[in-house]
């Protein structure tokens, strides 16, 4: 009886423990000069499929000076652009790819997924399927600031974003 009390007592514990590590892994950031690269992720891939994108919370520039995401790369995908996503006169999504993207000094560009008009980094030729939980890491390049290495987590979409998620 003891037995069985502690060892049930050990499950709650590691399930507490379990849960305090998913609060901490949801959130996670990256510090390069003034920039600050919130929380990057990627939508899990399906077989075959050739393209994915990779999102940010955010990037904030807390410094004085505007600076520019001038590109990226990752050893997951052969090509990795900068790409905007916006809605033309009929409604229909475009995406554009980018030479540059401005982080304005004292603001925060927001890189989420499921928004009608935003930014991602596009990953042409993926070389593996992105599964869910899986990480893997991109570099940055900013004008000013220079390289990071930043942690991409996998994640399944929230329903509401999922119908948002593009292809092209
Ligand atoms: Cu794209």
């Amino acid at each position: 009886m003891t037995k069985f009390f502690h060892r049930h007592l050990t499950t709650l514990c590691l399930a507490v423990l379990g849960s305090l590590m998913t609060l901490a892994v949801n959130a996670h950031g990256f510090d390069v000069g003034d920039l600050f690269v919130r929380h990057p992720y990627a939508s899990p891939s399906l077989e075959g499929v050739k393209n994915g994108a990779v999102y940010f919370k955010g990037i904030k520039n807390n410094g004085k000076t505007a600076d520019q995401l001038i590109g990226a790369r990752t050893d997951v995908a052969q090509t990795v652009q900068l790409h905007e996503m916006r809605m033309d006169s009929n409604n229909v999504m475009r995406m554009k790819e980018l030479a540059a993207v401005d982080i304005p000094a004292g603001s925060e560009v927001v890189f989420v997924r499921g928004q009608p008009e935003g930014y991602h980094v596009m990953l042409l030729g993926l070389k593996q399927v992105l599964k869910d939980g899986d990480r893997f890491p991109l570099w940055l390049t900013f004008k000013h600031a220079g390289e990071v290495k930043v942690e991409v987590y996998v994640q399944t979409a929230k329903a509401a974003a999922q119908a948002e998620e593009h292809k092209h």
